[in-house]
């Protein structure tokens, strides 16, 4: 389903102009001039996440490394980003002109979901948290539906965590809380902990989501990537769900890093085609890869897969 990239890892820290730990879990955007740009969750070496620009012409080489981190935590002004800012996904909306970053929020509470918004991926406008810690795996759609913004995230309700959604009429008062996708139970690949991995991609047909599935054992996690299909005006509506997961770590740079088995894309971009999704991954928390699959591949796998 999903093609490695022959030049994987695209990216690692050893390329970043100033010393960090891991460089992983990157929204992906494409500019309007045709630039991929890579917002990169980049670990310092005390062990907090800040993001930084990366600028390629074709989304697999000769990325432009911003010098310095592009988007910092900023605790005296959000207090809830004292730990960190992680796993960025980026929407355009054409609507505000602007790109919406969604991110985790590492507070002392536990990780929670902010937003910002910016133009040029050099300022930001931070709008704080949106939702309350424990909550992550977040993306803006890019489009009200019915006159409300729709924000996918993941509240945990321990043990378990699924897929929620909520809507807002002016990106910072939220409600309409609705159950999206449950993460399964028993012996699944996805059972008890599942998330949204990159923001939906909009099809004819419906929401074309690419979520993460955890699957806990003695040895550790693993986690892996499933499609489900959501209706297009109704997106807490399934309309199918694969059964077995798409992609998973199988590579050494996958299975090996500061948290082996572990493929964690926060974003993709679509080719000129129309079709072809570049999907941008973290991998072991250590390093980034990209994969590359087919809309109308993905849509016709669920199809047969779905249960
Ligand atoms: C998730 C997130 C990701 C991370 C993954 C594996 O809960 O925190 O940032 O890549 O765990 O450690």
């Amino acid at each position: 389903m999903f093609r490695r990239h022959a030049q994987n890892p695209i990216l690692t820290a050893a390329q970043w102009p100033y010393p960090v730990n891991s460089v992983f879990n990157a929204g992906a955007t494409l500019l309007q001039d045709g630039t991929t740009l890579l917002l990169c969750r980049v670990e310092d070496r005390r062990g907090l996440s800040h993001l930084c620009a990366a600028r390629s012409a074709n989304g697999i080489d000769g990325w432009q490394i911003d010098a310095r981190p592009t988007m910092t935590p900023d605790p005296d002004r959000h207090p809830e980003e004292l730990w960190g800012i992680e796993d960025p996904r980026i929407t355009f909306v054409p609507e505000l002109q602007k790109y919406a970053i969604v991110y985790t929020a590492f507070t002392r509470d536990g990780p929670g979901v902010a937003m910002a918004l910016t133009t040029d991926f050099r300022t930001f406008d931070r709008l704080g948290v949106i939702m309350a810690p424990e909550d992550k795996d977040a993306a803006l759609l890019p489009h009200r539906i019915d006159g409300n913004w729709a924000l996918i995230h993941r509240p945990v309700s321990a043990p378990r965590a699924h897929m929620w959604i909520s809507y807002s009429p002016d990106l910072k008062n939220w409600g309409g809380h609705a159950m999206m996708l449950q993460a399964r139970k028993g012996a699944w690949w996805d059972a008890n902990k599942i998330g949204l991995s990159p923001p939906p991609i909009e099809t004819p047909r419906g929401w074309l989501v690419i979520y993460h599935g955890v699957k806990q054992s003695c040895a550790g996690c693993v986690y892996r990537l499933g499609l489900a299909l959501f209706d297009l005006k109704r997106p807490e509506q399934l309309l199918q769900r694969g059964a077995e997961w798409v992609f998973g770590p199988g590579e050494v740079y996958e299975q090996r890093g500061d948290v082996g088995n572990v493929v964690f894309p926060c974003g993709y971009t679509l080719g000129a085609d129309g079709d072809t999704v570049n999907i941008y991954y973290g991998a072991a928390d250590t390093c980034l890869a990209l994969a590359t699959g087919s809309v109308r591949e993905m849509l016709a796998w669920l199809d047969v897969q779905s249960e």
